[in-house]
């Protein structure tokens, strides 16, 4: 971590570890500094019905990359074995593979929200954005932790 994530990370912020060369945290104004993306996603949530909305943020992969994930070196294949865990600040939990939004692989645009319908989402934190969900489930609300990990042990 930086020194100056000392401290707990404040609210609305989200923290980027696990096997990564720089761990670090991240507020929604240095999300909002990077290469920005814009969606409209459509959804059916199994209990309040469709749903819709329109985010802009940059993409997941791009905030993980910042961090520098410990891939083999050159290895396109080794980053197969890559695991993303996200967490909501309610407890929320989804895993993603490393190769579901690599452009090399599935390629989905996952993004980390820093605005949803206009609403900017500095005080609450970002929302991660899977675009081509059925289910709004992994649409994660208020984001506070990103940890990439190597699915190590897996396959023992
Ligand atoms: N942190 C967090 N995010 C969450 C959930 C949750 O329980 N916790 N529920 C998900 C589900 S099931 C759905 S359908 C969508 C609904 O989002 P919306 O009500 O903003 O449209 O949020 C998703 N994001
Ligand atoms: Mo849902």
């Amino acid at each position: 971590m930086r020194p100056m994530s000392a401290e707990p990370p404040a609210a609305g912020q989200v923290t980027l570890s696990g096997e990564v060369s720089t761990p670090t945290w991240l507020s929604v104004a240095a999300l909002r500094a990077m290469p920005q993306r814009e969606m409209t996603v459509s959804f059916e949530c199994r209990t309040s019905g469709p749903r819709r909305h329109y985010f802009t943020g940059p993409l997941l992969l791009d905030v993980l990359r910042t961090a520098g994930p410990r891939f083999g070196s050159g290895e396109r294949k080794d980053r197969l074995r890559f695991l993303i865990a996200v967490l909501g600040l309610d407890g929320h939990r989804v895993v993603l593979s490393w190769g579901e939004i690599d452009p090399e692989f599935g390629n989905t645009a996952a993004m980390l929200a820093v605005s949803m319908d206009c609403r900017q989402l500095d005080d609450q934190g970002p929302h991660l954005v899977l675009p081509g969900d059925r289910c709004g489930a992994r649409h994660v609300s208020r984001v506070t932790s990103l940890r990439v990990r190597a699915g190590d042990g897996l396959w023992d």
